[in-house]
């Protein structure tokens, strides 16, 4: 039997405040949705809601922006927050009369619906009701993401969604696209076809690959939009090319084009980076990328160049970044870009070590995503059946009980744009297997990146035991943890 009191207790991410009245609000067969007058944003998240009520109690309830209808008994979503909601915050109040979700921004009430999914019941009731709370919630962090590797294992368009169908209920709000790599170039690219007709073929053993068309790319960058996630495409460069290397010579030093890779090495590869053809690419590259990337940022990779000579490392890098720049985006790189000459703006992604002290050195602003804690693709333990462990093993707890802020020296508050958990693909060949490894670690994760500074493993545990019913009702293939004494 669903108690709305125990629900409460089950909300992942949790929120800034919150506070709980006697009572509840149940919903009846003509709760209305009132959506905010002449706001096809508002109606799409008004119709989203009323997906999520009919997917726990039968009738869809009626979504309408007629002001006659307003009065007790209905969900009222409205654009009338106060400023110090910001882009992402939102305010929602449910007495027993009425429900009443208040945000600055659309991407406010997006984020208030998925607190009142998680306030729902788990699975299908006859009777549907919502504690009564009132609750205020800001983020802490802007940047909540996570990234997922389609270059070593290529996952389709269906596969896409339901991640950003996942993460975005959990309040994250970026989805990093590692397009490129040794084994596979996954983006269509008018000017340059051998890319994905050559260098799409192939993947981490062999059969398989892929690529997405333009056409389904942008497929993928509205449906994210309209689950409030800016999707951040990545080309990894000037090494992790091997793909684009084996579909073009003129990009080769050698100027002769190796075979095309499956196996699970790096460090091999690089573009010819004194060859003018080089940037030709780069700028042909990012411009049909960003006309399809309506999104500030563009990922340039930068990671493990081991066969690239420094000084060519860091002549490359600068450049890459005025190409960037240059077509109206921000550049993003991986740690090691800040052993190069970063222009202002660049944001330098954390992944081992103290490697982003160059970077942060240059004033730039550091996404945190620390191997040892939210790498996805590491192992829960030594007999996780997939992943890799070079980093660490990293139990649910691990993944959780650590803090941005003091986490790296001389990295404060201040310095971090905010968090990213990566899926490295190497191991990983279907959904099952993404959300094996992902789930639940990432709901840890994007509580870390949304939730006020100090939660305590031991409360938040709790939370992810109730919350093992709602996985199961979205069909996610979870580990069952044991650092979870998970409720059935
Ligand atoms: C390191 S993280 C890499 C990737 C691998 C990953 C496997 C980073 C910037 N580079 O190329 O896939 O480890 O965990």
């Amino acid at each position: 039997m669903h108690n709305p009191q125990d629900c409460f207790a089950c909300l992942i991410p949790k929120p800034t405040s919150f506070f709980q009245s006697p009572g509840a609000f149940t919903i009846s067969s003509g709760t209305i949705i009132l959506s905010q007058k002449d706001n096809q944003e508002v109606k799409s998240i008004a119709d989203l809601l009323a997906a999520y009520l009919q997917e726990v109690g039968g009738d869809k309830p009626l979504v309408s922006d007629d002001n006659a209808d307003q009065g007790t008994g209905n969900i009222e979503l409205t654009l009338n927050g106060d400023p110090g909601l910001g882009e992402e915050g939102y305010d929602l109040s449910i007495t027993t009369d009425s429900i009443v979700l208040r945000a600055g921004c659309p991407a406010g009430l997006f984020y208030g619906i998925q607190t009142l999914r998680q306030l729902l019941p788990a699975h299908p009731s006859a009777a549907v009701s919502l504690p009564a709370v009132s609750i205020r919630d800001i983020p802490r962090f802007e940047w909540r993401g996570a990234m997922l590797d389609v270059a070593r294992h290529f996952f389709g368009v269906q596969d896409v969604k339901r991640y950003i169908d996942l993460i975005s209920h959990y309040k994250m709000n970026r989805l990093h696209l590692h397009l490129s790599d040794d084994q596979g170039w996954r983006i269509e690219i008018k000017s340059w076809p051998r890319l994905t007709q050559v260098g799409g073929r192939t993947q981490v053993g062999g059969s398989g690959g892929g690529y997405y068309t333009q056409e389904q790319y942008k497929e993928i960058v509205e449906y994210a939009r309209s689950h409030y996630v800016m999707i951040v495409p990545e080309i990894d460069t000037p090494g992790h090319t091997n793909a684009a290397l084996a579909s073009y010579a003129e990009l080769n030093s050698s100027e002769e084009a190796p075979a095309l890779y499956e196996g699970t090495e790096v460090g091999f590869s690089s573009l010819w980076i004194n060859s003018e053809i080089t940037y030709q690419f780069l700028d042909d590259v990012i411009r049909e990328l960003a006309a399809l990337t309506p999104t500030p940022y563009i990922h340039i990779g930068g990671d493990e160049a081991r066969s690239t000579p420094e000084a060519d490392y860091k002549k490359f890098i600068k450049r890459f970044q005025e190409i960037v720049f240059s077509h109206g985006k921000t550049p993003v790189g991986w740690n090691e870009i800040g052993e190069a000459e970063l222009l202002p703006g660049t944001i330098a992604q954390q992944w081992v070590g103290a490697g982003y002290q160059g970077a942060k050195g240059q004033g730039a602003k550091i996404i945190l995503s620390p191997a040892n804690k939210i790498y996805l693709d590491m192992k829960y333990d030594a007999s996780t059946p997939i992943g890799l462990d070079w980093a660490a093993l990293i139990p649910v707890k691990d993944a959780y009980d650590w803090e941005p802020a003091s986490y790296m020296d001389g990295l404060e508050e201040d310095d971090i744009l905010g968090l990213e958990a990566p899926l490295w693909t190497e191991t990983v060949v279907t959904m099952k297997d993404i959300e094996y490894l992902a789930f639940p670690r990432l709901l840890g994760v994007a509580e870390l990146a949304w939730s006020p500074k100090g939660q305590s493993w031991e409360e938040y545990r709790q939370r992810l035991a109730a919350h093992g019913k709602r996985m199961e009702a979205m069909g996610i293939n979870f580990y069952k943890s044991p650092d979870v004494d998970w409720e059935s």
